[in-house]
């Protein structure tokens, strides 16, 4: 053997890259028929995301916004072109190192499919079938740079550059057609049409009006009400779920009397009902962002389970969306008369926007959303702590998630008199209720601020005061009281593993 024959760098990384666009593009392509988060793309990218952190998630979609999914997948395509240009460069002698890479690529996206619980096993073939192509790819394009000798003997220089142009060309634009028709096949089942289909939902018990004074927008505070488009939003899911209503279904089993499956239709066709509940998440850190409040229209959580029967020694009600994503909640918080927990279908008269759980989601007022929120729920099983284990307990956060005591100052206004400031926020302890909420300056006394009306316990309270200090720098704290008669502590803790608490504070400049 000719030991001076081997591949020249270029022909290496194409024949790596091309093998890679080649499995991404057909990998796509399937995933189209059998489950777009088959895609193996698309299911490592996932794979990435479930084994994260909670705060790292949160810290994403805080300063990377919407933008946190395109960077992901953007550092992923990186990962993998370096891993396409090694398998190139080590093979350019002999084809099977990078045939193991290949080979060892596609074992990751088997696996990354395999471990998700909401598709079925059909969906192995778009994992699989993007191996073969990457392999078929590899091999084949290792053989057209490198031809065996005993094939034509005037060949065995390699293949001029317009027939390498051509080839490489056609393999590239064949994975980007399979890749494309893919994409059109898969996100297709759009749930937007369903969703519109569904139309304004009309609750036969609606919550009471809004008081005038239930926000201080005038002076800094968010509005009573969230606009959908504002409200915060945290999940794991790389690709939104798209149920259509049609597909949709909820089915309650576990320690209950009786199985029972609903359709959309069965819960839309009872008489809804309307809540006012603040969501908050337990990654908020003091001052944060992540809490938001919205009038939910559904039905009673415990009227459904009532219906299957709650057995006794039942300790978790144990939530899985569509996406595969799970939540434990205390079966004692579902079934209580008192809490209202909701099984939500729409939002401030609407239908659940996608990307807050449409069709169906949980709402448990008092509760972080972690432990009671499931979005695109589609499963709930009643069973004990020991026998299921919800996603973010295995990741160190606490089981049982009540809402702690918090408040935040949203704006210091300088007021048009010199001193004058008008300091304004808002107070949250869903399900007990705020008492009170007061503000320090400087080291000074604490003073009670005006608090809007207060519409329910499961809402936020809005606050607002003025305070006359000397010009110059002042440090304004805030911290609230509840009608448990807890006073937040000044302790400050991080979120993990249930909750931050401390006192919001904020510097001001006084004129
Ligand atoms: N399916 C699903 N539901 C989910 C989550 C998720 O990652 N997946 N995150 C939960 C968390 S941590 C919070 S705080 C709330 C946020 O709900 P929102 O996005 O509608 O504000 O949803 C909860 N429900
Ligand atoms: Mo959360």
């Amino acid at each position: 053997m000719d030991e001076e024959r081997r591949l020249t760098f270029p022909q290496a990384a194409l024949t790596g890259l091309l093998a890679l666009a080649a499995a991404l593009g057909v990998g796509h392509l399937v995933a189209g028929f059998v489950g777009y988060t088959a895609s193996p793309f698309v299911a490592v990218a996932n794979f990435v995301i479930d084994h994260s952190p909670h705060a790292v998630v949160a810290w994403a979609e805080r300063t990377l916004e919407t933008w946190d999914k395109p960077i992901l997948k953007l550092g992923l395509a990186v990962v993998l072109v370096l891993i396409a240009l090694l398998a190139g460069q080590v093979s350019r002698r002999k084809p099977l190192p990078g045939q193991v890479i290949v080979g060892l690529l596609g074992v990751a996206g088997v696996a990354a499919v395999y471990v998700r619980t909401d598709l079925g096993q059909v969906s192995l073939l778009a994992p699989v079938a993007a191996t073969v192509a990457g392999l078929v790819v590899f091999t084949w394009l290792h053989r057209f740079f490198l031809p065996p000798v005993f094939f034509d003997p005037r060949e065995s220089e390699g293949p001029d550059r317009r027939k390498v142009l051509i080839t490489g060309a056609s393999v590239a634009a064949g994975a980007g057609v399979a890749a494309l028709v893919g994409e059109f096949v898969g996100t297709r089942k759009n749930a937007e049409e369903s969703r519109a289909a569904v139309g304004r939902l009309v609750a036969a018990r609606t919550a009471p009006p809004i008081p005038p004074d239930a926000d201080f927008v005038k002076f800094g505070t968010p509005p009573y009400l969230t606009p959908s488009k504002d409200f915060y939003r945290i999940d794991t899911a790389l690709v939104v779920p798209q149920v259509r209503t049609e597909d949709w279904s909820l089915r309650i089993h576990g320690m209950v009397d009786r199985e029972v499956t609903y359709t959309y239709d069965d819960i839309r066709s009872r008489p809804l009902l309307e809540r006012d509940v603040t969501l908050c998440c337990v990654s908020n850190e003091v001052g944060g962002p992540y809490i938001s409040n919205a009038r939910w229209i559904g039905i009673d959580l415990r009227d459904l389970l009532a219906e299957a029967g709650v057995k006794p020694g039942a300790e978790q009600l144990f939530a899985t969306s569509v996406d595969g994503w799970t939540c434990g909640t205390p079966v004692g918080a579902a079934l209580d008369p008192g809490r209202g927990a909701m099984l939500a279908i729409g939002m401030d008269g609407e239908p659940l926007p996608i990307e807050h759980g449409f069709p169906a989601r949980i709402v448990i007022p008092g509760l972080y959303g972690y432990v009671s929120a499931t979005k695109w729920v589609t499963d709930l099983e009643i069973t004990t702590w020991k026998d299921r284990e919800a996603y973010w307990l295995g990741r160190g956060w606490g089981r049982e998630g009540p809402v702690k005591t918090q408040s935040r100052i949203d704006a210091t206004v300088a007021a048009g008199t010199a001193g004058k400031v008008v300091v304004s926020g808002i107070a949250w302890a869903q399900h007990t209720g705020v008492a009170k909420v007061e503000i320090r300056v400087d080291q000074g006394p604490w003073r009670e601020t005006v608090l809007s009306a207060e519409t329910s316990k499961d809402t936020w309270r809005m606050w607002w005061t003025e305070v006359d200090v000397a010009a110059g720098q002042h440090e304004v704290a805030v911290r609230a009281t509840d009608q448990s008669g807890y006073t937040q502590t000044e302790t400050r803790v991080g979120t993990v593993p249930d909750g931050a608490t401390g006192w919001h504070t904020v510097s001001v400049n006084a004129r």
